[in-house]
């Protein structure tokens, strides 16, 4: 298996890329921001928990992200590989993937982090929130989203540094160039 974690700041194009990414690499794409706004569209249980917190652009709860990761792994056993897009977002979320992907004989292969600065994500957040219309892209939100990314989520860069898996990737430019570089890094990395 092939097992791609895709990673950067709000607005970076993770979940942009990894479209691309699992239609040219036909693996499983597990967007943890998809399945939740899906379960708040629907209001389960769950999603009336998130909704708040997305809202504010706060994090769900680790419990919460780790047993929707579970099962959706789970369900998704036949795949040539996952890339988790938007998980993990803490270091308590990343060492839970790391044993997940143990219990199935596997690992993490790579983790690609978007380098965007925060003028220019924040400038396409409100861009798509004319269009698209998501609570979370308003400019006070974005702020706390941005804040929450340093605080919380950055740490990780060093944890996957560490285990030597990181690869930084210009995130700025447009979408198909991006993909070029990402590409570049994931052949290099499969020996294509
Ligand atoms: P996510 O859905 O992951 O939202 P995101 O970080 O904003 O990234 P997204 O993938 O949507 O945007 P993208 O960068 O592709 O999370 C939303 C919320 O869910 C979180 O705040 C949190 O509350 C909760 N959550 C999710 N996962 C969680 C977890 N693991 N633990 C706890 N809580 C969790 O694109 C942004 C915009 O930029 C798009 O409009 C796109 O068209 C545009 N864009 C992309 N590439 C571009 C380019 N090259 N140039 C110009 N524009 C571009």
């Amino acid at each position: 298996m092939f097992n791609l974690i895709i990673f950067g700041p709000p607005g970076s194009g993770k979940g942009t890329q990894s479209k691309k990414i699992t239609e040219k690499y036909n693996i499983k794409h597990i967007s943890t921001g998809d399945i939740l706004r899906n379960e708040v569209k629907q209001q389960t249980e769950l999603g009336m928990k998130a909704q708040k917190l997305m809202e504010k652009g706060e994090l769900v709860p680790d419990e919460l992200l780790i047993k929707i990761l579970h099962s959706v792994m789970d369900k998704n056993k036949e795949t040539a590989g996952f890339i988790f897009d938007g998980f993990p977002r803490t270091l308590v979320q990343a060492k839970e993937l790391d044993k997940l992907m143990e219990q199935i004989d596997d690992s993490i292969d790579l983790v690609i982090s978007l380098e965007v600065p925060d003028d220019e994500v924040v400038s396409r957040l409100l861009k798509r929130a004319e269009i698209e219309g998501r609570k979370d892209d308003n400019r006070i939100t974005i702020g706390n989203r941005l804040n929450v990314y340093k605080e919380q989520t950055s740490p990780l860069l060093d944890y996957y540094a560490e285990a030597n898996k990181l690869e930084k990737v210009d995130g700025v430019g447009t979408v198909d160039e991006i993909f070029n570089s990402i590409c570049k890094v994931i052949d290099k990395y499969l020996m294509i």
